[in-house]
């Protein structure tokens, strides 16, 4: 495990989904430099557990985690915060209900304007801002991992990245290494300003 590193998780198939851009590229992208890639069921409870599975066995937590799950639309989609509606009625992978409890809201520390930007720049498709993480597995992950990042002491972001029938993994792997370096251009900057992120 490379030291500091961000953690980029992906998902596995769901519903109609057979082959799941955002589970595609966290492989894609696993042992790039600084750059570890794990990818999660599509469960409401399972993607949790995977997580802190591997919170638990890793020698030392992420400097981030970048979550990535795909949505509908040929665009991406940065999202701010979580839990901004109550969770959705769909089941999971397992067929499981939302079982989770009270919802959590939480925001992102990252400048995602910035973050639009440079992915923007390189994106051959729209790159978006959105408050609304959709009620589903990604939205419930999401908050996970913010709520891990709380007390642990890392941040997070998720990214909706469009499926790879309307924009192929090699056209979206530039998009998300541009996301990345980013994220480690505001990392560094809000350490040497001796701060956590705002
Ligand atoms: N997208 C779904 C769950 C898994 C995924 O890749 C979502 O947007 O919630």
């Amino acid at each position: 495990m490379p030291d500091p590193y961000l953690l980029i998780t992906g998902f596995g198939p769901f519903e109609d989904v057979a082959h799941n851009a955002s589970g595609e590229l966290a492989r894609a992208l696993h042992g790039r430099p600084g750059l570890v890639g794990l990818e999660l069921p599509t469960a409401y409870e399972g993607s949790a557990q995977a997580i802190d599975g591997w919170l638990q066995r890793a020698e030392h937590p992420p400097a981030a985690i970048l979550a990535l799950g795909v949505h509908r639309g040929a665009f991406f989609r940065l999202e701010s915060r979580c839990a901004s509606r109550p969770p959705s009625d769909r089941l999971d992978v397992t067929g499981a209900a939302w079982g989770l409890g009270p919802r959590q809201p939480g925001e992102t520390a990252f400048d995602l304007e910035a973050c639009r930007e440079v992915c923007a720049a390189v994106s051959e498709v729209p790159v978006r801002r959105s408050d609304d993480a959709g009620g589903y597995v990604c939205d419930a992950t999401y908050e996970h991992v913010l709520r891990r990042g709380r007390e642990r002491g890392f941040e997070a972001l998720f990214l909706h990245v469009p499926p790879m029938g309307l924009v192929p993994v090699a056209q979206q792997v530039p998009v998300v290494l541009a996301l990345t370096d980013e994220l480690w251009r505001q990392l560094r900057a809000a350490q040497s300003a001796g701060d956590a992120l705002p």
